[in-house]
């Protein structure tokens, strides 16, 4: 077998690597054997409405039709290289951007990407029951858009690793395939990724949430100075908005069909008519918002202030938005707890930088549930959904030792026991939510317990034929 630009789709010059080549060659194998056991149970020979990228132009980044899983093609794309880049933060401010790794920011940059490569596998794994259970057809290819478009950003890193990182970057791309997410022997790296995805809010939470983590720390890694790795990640960015979109408007519709059912009923018990209480709703977001917020580290992190001084990794629209790219002084002021009393400290700004990231995170989830509440509002009803304190149900970081409501008050861990069960998923929401899940193919048809979109895919009617069975 050889690997040509055909099936591969690339603006890396492919063709003329036989290095690369030989490595993607022994890799592939692999990952396609991965994806079958791995990926999307039950739907491997259907034919998908996908998009697949197949230039970075304009033209060729979303070109859609019904393709086969196994038969999408898994295209290597850096966003295009600009003349006389020179490297935009850290202690390296102003000099070229490197085309190779330095040696001395080896180890850190492989950590990076190895830590970022890791993840797009988990989701996968995570996500590979769902479709078994879809809401539509629209949600179903939705889900595989996702998952496909995950397996290509894991091939975009293990691109990085097989091109950068010789015979340590190989076993590096080996190991990306034999993790699992939540095997209690070989584990996925950070810990949101070996959480369970079985029922499609779920997945819309992850979506939503998880999926906006990676926005910002692929936002963070655009930035660096080791180009390849910028360029890479500019690119995934162009599909990483589309999976946020699947997570704020498929929990919209859950949350318009409960009020909008709830108004024309003239009932709280929404259970009666098989919805997701607007309860279940907010302690969803509690669970995967904060183990969301733990991804982006500890507050106080060295490991943050070395990759922006090493210009591995800056902040969200680093040249943007920020004009002092250097931060060798000022402060960030970090809330700690100090014998149970918060106390305000203010740290050096390099070693705050995930909070920095945060910040930008934190915000943006803000749009998206005022958005929901819109909805809630214009039924007239009055509840509304609120993202929790960054401080509550945290396992990283400074707060993860001590317990908070979600306001962020201090509480004993006798109080947070007694009072979990209004905040975080209880065993019987997810038993019920569960029991939601029934699947439905027919085109058009949406499940009882979501709202249809507004529009569908790429202007095609929602009615349309997403899946062929
Ligand atoms: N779980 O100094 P700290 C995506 C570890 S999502 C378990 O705060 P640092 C996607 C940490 O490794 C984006 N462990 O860490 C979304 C460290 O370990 P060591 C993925 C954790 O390095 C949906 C220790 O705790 N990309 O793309 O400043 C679907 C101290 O930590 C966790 C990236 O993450 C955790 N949550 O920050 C598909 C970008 N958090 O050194 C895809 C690359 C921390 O003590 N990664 N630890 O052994 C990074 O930039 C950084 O590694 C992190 C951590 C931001 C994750
Ligand atoms: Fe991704
Ligand atoms: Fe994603």
């Amino acid at each position: 077998m050889s690997i040509s630009d055909e099936k591969i789709p690339n603006n890396v010059d492919l063709s003329s690597d036989r290095r690369l080549q030989r490595a993607l060659e022994s890799w592939q194998p692999n990952f396609i054997s991965w994806w079958k056991d791995m990926g999307p149970e039950g739907f491997m020979e259907k034919d998908i409405y996908l998009r697949t990228a197949i230039s970075v132009d304009v033209n060729g980044w979303a070109h859609f039709d019904h393709v086969k899983m196994p038969d999408y093609r898994w295209g290597i794309f850096l966003a295009e290289r600009e003349a006389e880049k020179t490297i935009g933060f850290g202690d390296h401010l102003g000099q070229p951007v490197w085309q190779e790794v330095p040696g001395e920011h080896r180890n850190a940059l492989r950590r990076l990407i190895v830590t970022q490569g890791d993840t797009e596998p988990a989701s996968v794994e995570q996500q590979r029951l769902l479709g078994l259970t879809a809401p539509s057809l629209y949600d179903l290819r939705n889900l595989f858009q996702v998952n496909v478009e995950e397996g290509r950003h894991l091939w975009a890193m293990v691109y990085l690793l097989h091109t950068y990182f010789g015979k340590d970057g190989r076993e590096e791309a080996e190991e990306l395939l034999l993790r699992r997410s939540g095997n209690a022997d070989k584990p996925r790296i950070l810990t949101t990724f070996n959480e369970p995805i079985t029922d499609w809010l779920s997945f819309f939470m992850f979506t939503m949430f998880t999926d906006r983590d990676g926005k910002y720390q692929l936002l963070s890694l655009a930035e660096s100075g080791f180009d390849p790795l910028a360029r890479t990640c500019r690119f995934m960015l162009t599909e990483e908005a589309h999976h946020m979109f699947v997570g704020e408007t498929g929990v919209l519709r859950v949350v318009e069909r409960t009020v909008n059912m709830m108004k024309e009923h003239k009932t709280d018990d929404v259970r009666k008519l098989g919805l997701v209480p607007l309860g279940v709703i907010q302690r969803y977001i509690n669970f995967w918002y904060s183990s969301s917020l733990d991804l982006f580290g500890a507050e106080v992190s060295t490991n943050a202030a070395n990759f922006f001084a090493a210009g591995l990794k800056g902040r969200a629209h680093e040249q943007k938005e920020y004009t002092d790219h250097v931060l060798g002084s000022g402060t960030y002021s970090v809330e700690k707890l100090e014998n149970g009393k918060l106390v305000k400290e203010d740290v050096p700004i390099r070693n705050a930088l995930n909070e920095v990231l945060r910040d930008s995170y934190v915000e943006d989830n803000e749009r998206g549930v005022r958005k929901w509440n819109k909805a809630i509002e214009a039924a007239g009803i009055d509840v509304r959904l609120t993202l929790p304190s960054r401080k509550f149900n945290r396992m990283v970081g400074i707060y993860s030792g001590a317990c908070f409501d979600p306001q962020g008050n201090p509480i004993s861990k006798e109080e947070f026991a007694a009072q979990k069960h209004h905040w975080l998923p209880t065993d019987e929401d997810r038993a019920y939510v569960q029991s939601l899940m029934q699947k439905v193919y027919e085109p058009g048809k949406m499940a009882n317990w979501i709202q249809a979109p507004s529009r569908g895919i790429n202007s095609q009617p929602i009615e349309f034929e997403y899946v062929k069975f």
